[in-house]
Order: C-alpha cells, then sequence, then structure tokens
C-alpha cells in the first residue's frame, strides 16, 4: 500500500490542484491531502472551509482523504505512515524551491518527493492569482469548481 499526501495551503482549491489529486489517486492506493494551518499568513477561507471545499470537490475520488497540519510536514508523514509528497511542477521558478524543500524534507527523514508536472491549459494556475482576478472582477469560471467561484463571490462581497 502507498499512502502520498498532497499538502498546500489551497486557499481556495483550483482546479490545477485538482488536476494533481487526482492524477496521484490513479497512481497511488491512498492520497491524503493536507491542508497546512498557518495563523501567522492572513487567507481567505477559513481552515475549516478549505477542508469542506477540498472534501467537496474530491468526493467523487474514494482513495482520497482531506486533512490538515501543522508544524512539519515530514512530521505529518512520519505520524500517519506516507511514504511520499506528491507536488505538482508549474515552471522551472517552481523547480528551484520545490527541489529545496524536497531535498531538505529527505535529509530530515527517508519520506520522498514525487513531482508530477502540471497540465498545460493549468500552468498559469495559481490561488493567488485566482483570487486577484476574482476580487477584480474578472472571470475565473473554468478555473476553480463553480462551488468555489460562488463562495468566492461571497467572500468577497462580505469585504
Ligand atoms: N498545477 C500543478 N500543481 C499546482 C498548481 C498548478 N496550477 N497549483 C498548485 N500546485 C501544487 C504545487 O505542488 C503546490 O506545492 C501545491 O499544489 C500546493 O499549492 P498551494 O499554493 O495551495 O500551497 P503552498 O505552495 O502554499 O504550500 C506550501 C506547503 C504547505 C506545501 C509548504 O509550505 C510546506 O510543506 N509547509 C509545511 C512546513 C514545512 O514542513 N516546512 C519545511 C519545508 S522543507
Amino acid at each position: 500500500m502507498t499512502k502520498v499526501v498532497c499538502p498546500g495551503s489551497f486557499d481556495p482549491v483550483t482546479n490545477g490542484h485538482l488536476d494533481i489529486v487526482g492524477r496521484a489517486s490513479r497512481l497511488f492506493d491512498e492520497v491524503v491531502v493536507a491542508v497546512l494551518v498557518n495563523r501567522s499568513k492572513q487567507s481567505l477561507f477559513s481552515l475549516e472551509e478549505r477542508i469542506d471545499m477540498l472534501r467537496r470537490a474530491t468526493s467523487h475520488l474514494p482513495n482520497v482523504t482531506v486533512d490538515s497540519f501543522q508544524g512539519l510536514l515530514v512530521d505529518f508523514c512520519t505520524e500517519h505512515g506516507i511514504s511520499a509528497i506528491v507536488k505538482g511542477l508549474r515552471a522551472v521558478s517552481d523547480f528551484d524551491y520545490e527541489l529545496q524543500m524536497a531535498q531538505m524534507n529527505g535529509s530530515l527523514t527517508d519520506v520522498d518527493t514525487v513531482f508530477i508536472p502540471t497540465s498545460p491549459e493549468y500552468s498559469f494556475l495559481a490561488s493567488s492569482l485566482v483570487k486577484e482576478v476574482a476580487k477584480g472582477g474578472g472571470d475565473v469560471s473554468g478555473l476553480v469548481p463553480d462551488f468555489v467561484l460562488e463562495r468566492m463571490t461571497e467572500a468577497f462581497e462580505q469585504d
């Protein structure tokens, strides 16, 4: 049984994230999507909202579960019997930092990192950009699930 983790902030989940999670679910027996609890970072959605959106967006994938973690990702992996971290790679700029993190995580434990290349249609996609465009009234349908789009619209209306 190979159990892997797809970690991130997911503020909010995008179709780029979901593409990686879906492909990981076909490659590995069990996939845990783990949301980082980062109290120092201002987020649009609460941890509970981000988890709820991820659960809804992955409900059709029986081997995917959603959890959260604080502190080091490798500690979460050890506690949950996870043998690999799955990351999506968008561009060379992602690779520099991702390689550094993969090597640091590898030096701390024997947890390995597996990179999955982004699908071309999502290569420009990041939660931060989606929020910026949606806040400015731009059309981000097709880049996030429809219910995420609705929740973003509500969140910006309350802003
Ligand atoms: N296409 C493909 N993949 C994508 C796309 C896309 N369009 N968008 C995002 N992804 C993938 C990337 O792999 C990315 O890493 C992941 O989804 C999550 O993205 P975000 O933006 O939601 O989350 P980040 O980048 O803020 O998450 C960073 C982590 C939480 C993974 C990282 O900070 C971490 O592991 N923190 C825990 C503390 C720790 O252990 N630190 C030591 C590290 S060595």
